[in-house]
Parts: C-alpha cells; sequence; structure tokens
C-alpha cells in the first residue's frame, strides 16, 4: 500500500529541507533536531521539535497535489492545496504575562489555538484533522499545577470559545515535552470532515476525570480523513493507557507492548468505519517517543515484531505528558480507495 499511497507524507533527510524542499507541493514540514538550523526553506509552514533524534529521518514532509496558497495570518504560517492546509505556530511563552487565572502557557495555549481557528475559518479549512503540540518541561509544575495541564486548560477553553468541542469536530493529536523553546503547534485542516475514532481499551480523553486536570485534553484516539481517490488515517499520541489509567510503571517493554495492543484495539475500530480494506499494524510509519534514551533499543525490538521491521519508523526522545508514562506512538497509514 505505502508506496502509491505515499504522495501525501514521508520521513525525509535533513537535505529535504535545503532550497525550496522538494518543490512547491511540499505543504509543510516538522522537523526533528536539538537546534533549529540557521537556514528554513523560506515561505514552508516548519515545525521545529527540539529533541534528540535517536533513529530515523530527522524531517517529516506533507505534500499536496499542488500549492493553491501560501501564507501567513495571527501567527500562523501555512500552506494548502485544493484539499488540505498544513499550518505551523509557534509562540514564545516568555510574550504572556499570565494572570491571578492563567498561567503563560495557559494564555499561549489559549491564544495558538484561537489563532489557529481563525485560520482556518478565513482559509475555508474549517475542519482540524490532525495536530501536534510540543511545549518544554512538559511535567514540571509552576503555580500548582502541571504544565501539561495548564496548556489543556487553554486549549480547551480556546475549543470552547469555537464551539469546537462537539465530538465531531475534535482532532487526532500528540503533545509532547521536550527541552524548551516556543510552544509549537502544527497541524492539518480539511475542507471536510475528518472522522474521529475512539479506542474501545481507553476511555475518550475528552471525558477524562478531573484528577488528569481541570480542563480535559481535546483530541480523539484517531481520524480517518477523505482526500480524492484516498483515505488517511491518522493516528494520535498512543501510550501504556488503558481506561484513564497508566499501567505498567517503570517497564518501558511492557508499556510497549500495552501500546501495541492499543493499536491494534484502534486499527479494528477504524477497520469498521472504512469504506476501504481493514487497516493493519504493519502498514504504519510511525514516529515513537521514549522518555529515557537508555530505554530506546528495548522498545525498538518490541515494536519491530509489531510493525514490521522494514516499517519507516522514527524515534525521538521527548517526555510523555504523565510522568509514569515512558512511551508514545503516534502512526498514520494511506488506503487508496477504488
Ligand atoms: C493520553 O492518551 C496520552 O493532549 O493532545 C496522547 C495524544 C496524549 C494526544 C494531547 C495527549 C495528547 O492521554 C497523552
Amino acid at each position: 500500500m505505502r508506496p502509491e499511497c505515499g504522495r501525501l507524507h514521508r520521513f525525509l533527510p535533513e537535505a529535504s529541507l535545503a532550497g525550496d524542499g522538494e518543490g512547491p507541493a511540499m505543504l509543510g514540514a516538522s522537523r526533528v533536531g536539538q537546534q533549529v538550523p540557521a537556514d528554513s526553506v523560506p515561505g514552508l509552514p516548519t515545525q521545529h521539535i527540539l529533541a534528540p533524534l535517536l533513529d530515523g529521518a530527522p524531517v517529516e514532509a506533507w505534500f499536496g497535489r499542488s500549492v493553491c496558497r501560501v501564507g501567513q495570518a495571527h501567527g500562523v504560517s501555512f500552506r494548502c492545496d485544493g484539499e488540505l492546509l498544513f499550518g505551523v505556530i509557534e509562540l514564545a511563552e516568555a510574550a504572556f504575562a499570565g494572570d491571578a487565572v492563567a498561567t503563560p502557557l495557559q494564555q499561549a495555549g489559549q491564544q495558538a489555538y484561537g489563532s489557529l481557528f481563525r485560520v482556518l475559518a478565513e482559509e475555508g479549512f474549517p475542519h482540524l484533522w490532525r495536530v501536534w503540540n510540543y511545549l518544554g518541561d512538559i511535567n514540571g509544575e509552576t503555580m500548582g499545577l502541571e504544565r501539561y495541564r495548564q496548556f489543556n486548560i487553554g486549549r480547551h477553553l480556546a475549543f470552547e470559545a469555537a464551539g469546537r468541542l462537539d465530538m465531531d469536530s475534535i482532532p487526532a493529536a500528540s503533545a509532547l515535552g521536550v527541552a524548551g523553546g516556543p510552544l509549537s503547534i502544527a497541524f492539518l485542516a480539511g475542507r471536510v470532515p475528518a472522522q474521529p475514532v475512539e479506542n474501545p481499551r481507553q476511555m475518550s480523553a475528552y471525558r477524562y476525570p478531573a484528577e488528569y486536570g481541570p480542563r480535559s485534553p481535546t483530541f480523539s484516539r484517531a481520524a480517518l480523513g477523505r482526500l480524492s481517490g484516498e483515505e488517511w488515517l491518522f493516528v494520535s499520541g498512543t501510550a501504556s493507557i488503558v481506561g484513564h489509567h497508566s499501567v505498567h510503571h517503570g517497564d518501558p517493554v511492557a508499556q510497549t507492548r500495552e501500546i501495541v495492543a492499543n493499536l491494534e484495539a484502534l486499527l479494528a475500530e477504524a477497520s469498521r468505519r472504512t469504506d476501504g480494506p481493514a487497516y493493519r499494524l504493519d502498514e504504519l510509519s510511525a514516529r515513537v517517543y521514549v522518555r529515557h534514551p537508555e530505554d530506546y533499543p528495548a522498545v525498538r525490538a518490541e515494536l519491530a515484531g509489531a510493525l514490521g521491521a522494514a516499517a519507516p519508523v522514527v524515534y525521538l526522545q521527548a517526555d510523555v505528558c504523565r510522568a509514569d508514562l515512558l512511551v508514545e506512538v503516534e502512526a498514520q497509514a494511506c488506503h487508496l480507495l477504488t
């Protein structure tokens, strides 16, 4: 399936971001590396994931059939073709003062999502399909609240203000901690809705009880998006969570096995909703976040058995959004529709 369907998404070497990227049809990219490179591609929305790359290609690129528009609005850099818009917004928390009720990170999160939603409305891509969120010190605590939970409040308030809390518009997402830098958010949006998919083994994150924070995270476990002639499955960051509990504390291999079980259940659920063939583990491409780099060989060995040794998988060091989670896997797959 991969070669025919590989138009939209590819992992690429560093050099692919030299010059004008791979020509004008690149909608945008994310790049893993501990520093922001001195030269960036002018006009290419690029998300900087300030994290150590452990294995695989540093660049993840998204391609359109042709670029219809290149733009910059409300702090969002974007490119789109007729069907999809890719955008990036990066906001320094230092630009926000905070107040008695909101930390600077909460304010940054709320403003970033507010700006993103304005761009979606203005550009005519109202449906958010997939979001990648990165922030510094995600498990750190300030003003008595973990920073991931502060971010969740800001994101939730922005979804609420935009009237986007109804389930059918909640996107697939990932949220990870990196060494520092701005709050960085990249996203894909469509002209038509993607279909959210939930996981029967996990409580929907937007229903998490208050013990995980005052406002719940606004993401679905996966999303099925239709483009002309093909269907994309976007799998959200998937961790060792069953129900709403983190399981296998301190055991990265057992957490990885639980993630595989979660992915299998999610693919089965997606397969019930597709018009095409069933989705299988061995057709995923994936990005894997490992909290402790020393766990990487064991995690990789466990995942290779499930995804197949030839699967395009990128490993990086990042902090998962609950302190007791050691591994998270995000993925995607594509099916041609005939
Ligand atoms: C979880 O399942 C693990 O806040 O956008 C995974 C994917 C996680 C997305 C987000 C968080 C997010 O709750 C963490």
